[in-house]
This record gives C-alpha cells, structure tokens and sequence, in this order.
C-alpha cells in the first residue's frame, strides 16, 4: 500500500473501532460524512481499509484475559438493562422452538440445522465433506453420492458451502429439498428434508467459484406448474473455456457460465456465457427472471482492477428466451461438456426484443441481490459503495419488452444506507435490512421512503433505524423473508467475527449469530448465538412446514436384511458379501470368517423400529465407521489385509447392554 492508502485505511479503520465497539443505541443518523466521503477517493483506499478493518476487529480483544473478563464491558444489546424482556426470547426445557434455521458450514462442507429462537444447533448434515458420526464419505451408499474415482476412492474430500434455499410451491417452501453450493469444486448438492440428508450432487462443467445458488419459484410458461423445477448457479472465477491449458495467460479470453440445474434430475440443463463474474443469485416470485449481482465487470485478475470501474452490474436472465434459444439450437458447447451454451454477452444481444440478458448499471462491486417478497423488487448492494439500488421488476420486463431506453431506467431507488453493504433482507411491512459489513451495523431501511427520496422528495428519509451487531455482518435474514410469507419477526445476523462475545476458545474463534426482534420500530438485539466457522447463509422457516420421517422404510433399501435369519457370509471368488442385521443389544452374525486378500462387503440393516434407536458400527484397524438409523440399511467395501480378530462393536449408545453389542470379525492368515 502507499502511504496515502496506509493512512486512509487507518483512519477508516479508526473509525469501524468506534463503529464496532459502539455505545449501544446508535440511533437513526447517518453514517459520518468523513467515513463515507472516503468511498469517493478511489476503490484501492477502501479495499485497503477493509483489510484493515478486519485487523482492527482483532485489536479489540486480541488476548485471551482481556476478552475473558470484557464481558461485562462488552456492548450491551440496543436498549439497556430493563429494556428488553430477554424471557420472551427463551425456549424452556421441554418446549420446541417455532422456527428452523437451516445454515451453510463454509468451509466445513457441510450444512446444519438450528432452532429459533434459542439457537440450539439440532444436526449437521454433512454434504461435501467427510464425516464419521455418520459415515458419510465412509459408506458405499455415501461415496456414491459424493462421486469416486476409479479406484474407488473419493473424487473430492472438500468442499465449501455457502448458500442454502429450500424447494418453493407458490411462493413458500414445499419442505421437499434444499439446496446447496460447493465453491471449490463447482458443485451442487441436494438434501433431502423429510431425511435431512444429501442424495444428489452435481459438478457443475466449465465452471469455477460456483457461489450463487437460487432455485426458481414457478415455470416462466406454464402456469400449471408452481413449484421449483430449476436451480440456477452463478459463478465467480472466469477460466479459459475449456480449461484444458490453453489461454494460461491471456485472461482476455477467459468467461463465465450462469448454470440451470434440473431441481428433479440435478443434471445441468443449459449454460449462459456472460460479460464478467457473477456472485449470488436470485429468482422472480413469476418464474420469469433470474439475477445475479456482478463485481468484476472489469474481467480483473487482480483484486485492485476488480474494482476500477465506477459500477458493476445486476444481471438479468430471461428465461423464457433463455430456453426458447436452447430449443432452436442456437446453442454452442464447450470442450466435452454436452450441456447447450447460449452466448449472454451484451455484444451478442444488443435489441432488447429479443435479448436473453439485461445488465443493470449498479454501483460498485456489488455484493448480494435479493428478491422482496411481495415480488417487486431486486435489492443489490453496492460494497465498495454505501448505497444499496433497488430494481423494479416490472420495469425490467418492460426493458425486454423494448419500452425502455436505458438499463438504468429500471431502478427506482438508491438510498445510502451505510458502509460495506452486503445482503438484504426483508419483513412483510415494506421495509429491508441490509447487513453493513464495515460499519457493524444492521441498517433497517423504508422501500417507499427510498423510492420517493430518489424521485427527489426531500422529505422522505429512507433509513428508519440502526443497529449495531458484533461484528462485521455477512449474510442477514429474516423469518421467512424469502417467500411471500415473510411475516416480519426476527432477523438473524451472521456475523463473521465474535472477538469478545465469549469464552475464549483459543486463536480460531467461534462466529456469532445475532438475533434481532424486527416487529417493531425499533430493532432488539434479543440474544448472542455462537455458531462454528463458517456459515455464510441461512434460512428460517416456520415449523410447521417441515415434515420429517422419524424411522426409515426398508422397503426403501433395495439390498436391506430384513429379518435376523437372512444374515450369512457368502463368497464369489474373492469377493465377500456379510449380510447383517443389528437389534438392540446384538448384531446379527456372533462371528464371520473372511480370508486375507479377500474384498469385503458388509450390508447392515437395523431392524429396531423404535424411534431414535440409532446403532453405530465400526472395525478397529480397518477404519470403518458409520451408523444405521431405525430400519435403514447402509453397506461398506474393504480389503480384508490384516490377519487376525477384529471386534466390530456398536458406537452409538443404544441399549443398556450397548457395550455389549459386538461382533468378532475373523480375518485367516
Ligand atoms: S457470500 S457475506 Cu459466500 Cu454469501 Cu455474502
Ligand atoms: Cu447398538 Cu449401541
Ligand atoms: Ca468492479
């Protein structure tokens, strides 16, 4: 950095220290005119005080005693002591919370499941990653999913999730399935919700930095079908198209891909080249559009050229016109990919009649678009610019419709709202709450005050209230914001920095999940929920719209053992099938005999019926693992290479005889 970046990111990191170690009702007035006049002089300066607001968060409690014994300075929630009945936010032993939050795990790979309001995490359900509490990655069933190589092993044991949206029936969740993304290796995955687990993931072709994940609300055509049937896919890194070698060096020739996945079938079904890289995504309440915010319309390769123009874009995708060009075959592929490639570009569509894309001028490098639930409106924030600009959609149909001249004349509004805004989230009173990753805030926003403060109405001030959150907010939601049934109640900030809210842990530190009562005027900060590195996105759905099976079928496992008297030991040349069965407190073979060298199968079925009597299975030195719910049936492969006993033994506590439940596995010399 040069000197004059070094002081411009002291000073505005100076300036986040008060922000984020903020008295505790900042009430509704703008962000300091210093701090934001510095947004004007120049993108590098403000990237440079990002960094280094990140380092500032640091210096508020970089030593353990310090932050140990801050809690009873740390920032209070907004209103003080007596304010606020924290009571009315507790979940008392033996009662069930009213909402889940489904969560993104970041670079864990996997995704997990909460209740609101208390914050208890119920389960992760693995998706990209490896896990031993349940075998995933470990059970053939499993590593199926996941995809192998050719020996067998795991194509890929990361994975890196960042946003999750459940399956929609007119505007609401159906509480079919929930999607995924997996940034590193451009993947998709799908879990279940009656079984909350994963039985489907995609990789995506000609694609890197798969980020924005949104499934569709309704076909775009027929009007018979109101529920998801796509998932779209945006993507962040541009590459050479194929990524075979060509083009190392030439990031000219380098472009990115916006993915429909079939929501059924989870098999790409066509491809759109675009200008620049693409971040998240969202979709249309009617199924006609999709967007996705773009922050290197520049084509950059280095962080400073991401941000040398002034703005960037929400892009948009017919797609109606999308899929009608894939039908008539105006389509291209890439190197071995089948999947059809319609050109998206600007210089391939300049008549908006029959443009398949719209790019919407947005200020600058934009991060986050969201969909309001009354269906009018797109939000996308600005990041390097205080403001968030808000599109109409029907103002973007009628762009397509040739009705308008510019792609700006589709925004209605651009209130400043704060520094470093990211993700927006919506009630179902008009208003939004963006996440302000620098200014450590949750700024509560009015759309109409906003729309009439752009038309020029000076009376009309769109920022309604502030809060300050603990720190540096990511994504933020609301209940049920994301479908037309937002009802307004709480807002759940995932911030990316805890510091000081609590024991401290050593150098890795837990995040923070902050929960705020959005219905009324003024927000609450009700409670501090730790939550493990890192989610990026969640969701809150009402209760009542999730319908899970308690016990399995086995009727629904092709190779089950359905009965104690089915377990055998049977061989075809060197290959072993061991057919077994547990039941409290026994499994169903005492002791099976394999010889070395021999390739095992073993196929487990649980026949107990009783909910929640989950039996584990694991073979020392053989390194298997894994569990078999009520009535489910899961199977494992391994060479039987070393001699000797093994006693397989049940891990899951399921019996008073649980330490008894085992079974010797004999391997002859
Ligand atoms: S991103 S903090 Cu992976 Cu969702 Cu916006
Ligand atoms: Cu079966 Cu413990
Ligand atoms: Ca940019």
């Amino acid at each position: 950095m040069s000197e004059g970046e070094n002081k411009a990111a002291r000073h505005l990191s100076e300036a986040a220290q008060k922000t984020t170690r903020g008295k505790a009702t900042e009430s509704v007035k703008p962000a300091r005119p210093d701090r934001r006049s510095f947004l004007s002089n120049g993108a590098v300066a403000v990237a440079g005080a990002g960094l280094s607001i990140g380092l500032a968060g640091c210096n508020t409690s970089s030593d353990s005693a310090k932050s140990a014994g801050a809690a009873s300075s740390a920032p209070k929630a907004n209103g003080g002591p007596g304010e606020i009945d924290y009571s009315k936010y507790e979940v008392p032993p033996g009662q069930l919370d009213t909402y889940y939050s489904f969560s993104s795990g970041g670079h864990s790979g996997e995704m997990r499941i909460y209740g609101l309001p208390s914050g208890r995490l119920f389960k992760r359900i693995p998706v990209f990653n490896i896990d031993c509490l349940v075998g995933w990655g470990i059970t053939n069933e499993s590593k199926k999913i996941i995809g192998t190589k050719p020996d067998g092993s795991l194509k890929y044991c990361t994975g890196d999730t960042h946003h999750v949206h459940p399956s929609y029936t007119d505007g609401t969740y159906n509480g079919k399935y929930i999607f995924v993304n997996d940034k590193i290796h451009s993947r998709i995955a799908r879990v279940r919700l009656d079984t909350m687990e994963c039985d489907k993931i995609t990789e995506l072709p000609n694609v890197q930095g798969f980020h924005g994940i949104f499934p569709d609300k309704r076909d775009p055509v027929d009007p018979k079908i109101n529920y998801t049937t796509r998932v779209f896919c945006g993507s962040e890194f541009h590459i050479p198209q194929p990524n075979d070698g060509r083009d190392l060096n030439n990031p000219k020739n380098y472009f990115c891909l916006f993915t429909c996945v079939d929501a059924e079938t989870m098999e790409p079904r066509w491809q759109v080249k675009v200008d620049g890289n693409l971040d998240l995504v969202a979709t249309s309440y009617d199924g006609k559009l999709a967007c996705s915010n773009q922050y290197n319309s520049e084509n950059g390769v280095h962080y400073e050229e991401t941000m040398a123009a002034e703005r960037d874009a929400c892009v948009f995708f017919h797609i109606e016109r999308i899929e009608a060009a894939v039908k008539a075959g105006k389509t291209f592929r890439i190197g071995t990919s089948k999947v059809p490639v319609v050109d998206g570009t600007k210089a391939a569509n300049p008549d908006p009649k029959t443009s398949l894309t719209l790019y919407v001028p947005v200020p600058k490098n934009p991060h986050g678009v969201n969909t309001s639930p009354d269906g009018k409106y797109y939000a996308c924030s600005g990041k390097l610019s205080p403001t968030a600009t808000l599109i109409d959609h029907g103002l973007v149909l009628q762009w397509f419709d040739g009705q308008l001249k510019e792609p700006r004349d589709t925004v209605v509004a651009e209130p400043e709202i704060g520094l470093g805004p990211l993700h927006t989230a919506f009630d179902n009173r008009g208003n939004a709450y963006t996440t302000l990753f620098l200014d450590s805030q949750i700024v509560k926003w009015n759309i109409e005050a906003a729309i009439k403060s752009y038309k020029g109405d000076k009376a009309a001030k769109p920022v309604v209230d502030r809060i300050d959150v603990q720190y540096q907010p990511g994504h933020g939601f609301t209940s049920m914001g994301e479908t037309k049934e937002a009802d307004g109640k709480f807002f759940l900030s995932d911030n990316k920095f805890s510091k000081d809210r609590f024991l401290p842990v050593g150098p890795l530190h837990p995040e923070t999940a902050q929960l705020i009562d959005i219905s009324g005027d003024k927000m609450k900060l009700v409670a501090d929920h730790a939550v493990y590195s890192e989610p990026h996105d969640s969701i809150i759905i009402r209760r009542e719209l999730i319908k899970t099976k308690q016990v399995y079928d086995i009727n629904d496992f092709p190779n089950a053992v359905k009965d104690a008297k089915e377990c055998r030991v049977e061989r075809k040349g060197r290959k072993v099938t061991v057919y077994l069965t547990s039941q409290a407190p026994t499994f169903g073979l005492r002791e099976w005999t394999v010889k070395k060298g021999d390739e095992v199968t073993i196929i487990l079925t649980n026949l107990d019926k009783v909910e929640d009597l989950t039996h584990g299975f694991a073979i020392p030195k053989y390194d298997i693992n894994f569990i078999v719910n009520p009535q489910e049936t899961k199977s494992v492969t391994f060479k039987a290479d070393k001699p000797g006993v093994y006693w397989a033994y049940c891990t899951n506590f399921c019996h008073a005889l649980h330490l008894e439940m085992r079974s010797r596995m004999l391997v002859e010399a």
